[in-house]
């Protein structure tokens, strides 16, 4: 009996694919396709307006794939560059302060290799291959603080060829 069943049950949900292909088929298939758009912004815009249960009214919020405020960053590019003279073994001007977004660019304008090493981690910087005289090297700052960086060909994280980001919010 169990095996009996089973084929009927297939030819019945074949039987109601086809017909549903049909008549989707016809005129009304666009207005179908509207509605059914309708129906999804409904249901989305219900998700957030729901109240609750204890009846505080407070919005539920919809599943997003942003990550949470606390640890958002506020970033947003500036566009705005700040130049960084690379020369005679010095960063010039060897602090700047510069806001969240902002891009600072180091620009080798001497006839030496340097290189751009972050005291902290190295999340950013340019190795000396890659920062041969004539060539340059850009970082946009997403976070607010102090960062010391150095050349460690002419100097090291304390002193010689050193150099500070301060970026603000
Ligand atoms: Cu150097």
């Amino acid at each position: 009996m169990r095996f009996g069943s089973r084929p009927l049950l297939v030819l019945l949900v074949g039987a109601s694919i086809t017909v549903a292909a049909c008549g989707d088929d016809g005129p009304d298939s666009a207005a179908n396709a509207e509605r059914s758009a309708e129906l999804a912004a409904e249901f989305h815009a219900g998700q957030t307006t729901t109240t609750l249960a204890d009846g505080s009214g407070e919005a539920v919020a919809p599943p997003s794939t942003e990550p949470p405020a606390s640890t958002a960053a506020p970033f947003e590019p500036t566009g705005v560059v700040i130049p960084v003279t690379v020369l005679d073994n010095s960063f010039r001007p060897q602090s700047v302060e510069i806001s969240i977004g902002d891009e600072v660019l180091w620009e080798n304008r001497g006839l030496n290799e340097h290189n751009v090493l972050s005291v902290v981690g190295d999340d950013w910087g340019v190795e000396v291959e890659d920062f041969q005289p004539g060539s340059v090297y850009a970082h946009v700052f997403t976070e607010p603080g102090e960062y010391s960086y150095f050349c460690s060909i002419h100097g090291n994280e304390t002193a010689g060829m050193v150099g500070t980001i301060i970026v603000s919010a």
